[in-house]
């Protein structure tokens, strides 16, 4: 894929070479945590990963470094704006034959790179904060959104595992969440989501119709001019 090189130095776009002070500008990831409950089962854990967003962005270096992310073609042929890449026990993937989790990454024949304890440490606290205890996270989706990227209203239906929750951290750029009901019909309200937050969502929202509307333009010290989504889930 000829935009490779460009999406995998994304990350890096921030300030000082990408790795990123948070701290420089000081007050909104200074501010200390709370909690948004805003359906049955799901939750925004305002800044939440603020401490950790360093850690995790550059775990999220060294897994685009050995799994590099890529523009997926969905079943019926359309290139996803989104970039994307995994790590864990599977990845999610997308192709002409379908939406499904694999071991192994079809673009190398390996499999994914192992799940940074980072991410797993921070997926679990937020799932436990949430009112999911014991969350082991088999799979994490990374994906890279720039400005005018979108992801449509969907639900996450491709686990076997329907118990465990969604655990979601937004990182750089700032993005509008969309949720919905457990109708694609269903009255959708939009939230405001800051490098820091996680969303989980499971037991009665579990199936909820979700989505990001197209990012603005911006520029953060985190990330640049970039945002990045960390999407945790236990496929099985
Ligand atoms: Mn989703």
């Amino acid at each position: 894929m000829s935009s490779k090189r460009p999406i995998n130095s994304a990350i890096n776009s921030g300030q000082s070479g990408g790795l990123g002070s948070g701290h420089l500008f000081g007050d909104p990831d200074d501010e200390p945590p709370w909690e948004e409950t805003i359906a049955p089962g799901a939750v925004l854990l305002r800044r939440h990963a603020s401490a950790q967003a360093e850690a995790l962005l550059a775990a999220a270096r060294q897994v685009v470094a050995a799994a590099p992310l890529r523009h997926l073609v969905t079943p019926g042929g359309k290139t996803m704006s989104v970039a994307m890449t995994n790590c864990g026990d599977w990845g999610w993937v997308s192709d002409r034959r379908g939406y499904r989790y694999d071991p192994i990454d079809p673009d190398s024949g390996r499999p994914w790179p192992p799940m940074p304890d980072i991410f797993r440490e921070v997926a679990r606290n937020a799932a436990d904060r949430a009112g999911y205890p014991d969350f082991a996270p088999q799979a994490c989706l990374m994906n890279l959104y720039r400005p005018g990227t979108r992801l449509t209203l969907h639900q996450d239906r491709d686990e076997l595992d329907l118990a465990a929750p969604i655990v979601s951290v937004s990182l750089g750029l700032p993005a509008i969440f969309l949720f919905g009901g457990l109708q694609r019909g269903d009255r959708t309200r939009r939230f405001p989501l800051q490098h820091g937050d996680v969303a989980v969502w499971g037991g009665p929202s579990r199936l909820a119709f979700h989505g990001i509307a197209p990012l603005a333009e911006g520029h953060h010290p985190a990330t640049g001019s970039v945002r990045v989504n960390l999407t945790f889930r236990k496929t099985r």
